[in-house]
């Protein structure tokens, strides 16, 4: 098979999986769960589910890392594209409970980036994954601070599209 096939194949089993919201076949490492809030619509993402959407890399420092880090996963706009899920704000929820809430702004206006790779390696939970919301940092000066840095979840494992 070429790539581009498996490529197609592989995003005809994502929406498979979509149509059949809650019946799908279930994951034997389920890394990511979204929900689409007061539709009783709920996918269920693998590592090989995400490493079959489009791919966007994400280079910047972080108040997290050592210098320019190298940031790779699906943007949030294409991760919600893709799955064909509206483009509201999504509510971003980390394993120790921790929530935030993604504008739908920042999802249009910025890469927004569902991380699962760090300098090439996978992020285990102790290193804040395996997946990590990653703002452009180094590209966009407004960004610097705070609030900015309270939506970058770590060790998420649910977004909840409002
Ligand atoms: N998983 C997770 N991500 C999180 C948080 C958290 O408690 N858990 N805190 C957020 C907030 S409010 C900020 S300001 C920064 C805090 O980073 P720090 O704990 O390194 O200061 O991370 C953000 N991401
Ligand atoms: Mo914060």
């Amino acid at each position: 098979m070429t790539n581009r096939i498996r490529r197609g194949l592989a995003l005809l089993g994502l929406g498979l999986l979509v149509a059949c919201a809650g019946i799908g076949p279930s994951h034997a490492a389920p890394l990511l769960e979204i929900v689409v809030a007061g539709a009783d619509r709920t996918v269920t993402l693998d590592r090989a589910d995400l490493a079959a959407l489009p791919r966007t890399t994400v280079v910047t420092a972080t108040p997290w890392t050592a210098g320019e880090t190298r940031f790779e996963g699906v943007l949030l706009r294409d991760l919600l594209g893709e799955l064909g899920l509206p483009a509201g704000d999504v509510v971003a929820r980390a394993l120790n409970d921790y929530e935030a809430t993604i504008p739908a702004a920042d999802i249009a206006g910025y890469d927004v980036l569902v991380a699962d790779r760090l300098d090439g390696e996978a992020m285990s939970i102790r290193e804040k994954g395996p997946l990590w919301i990653i703002y452009p940092l180094d590209a966009h000066p407004e960004l610097a601070g705070p609030d900015t840095e309270a939506k970058m979840v770590w060790q998420l494992f649910r977004l909840t599209v409002q």
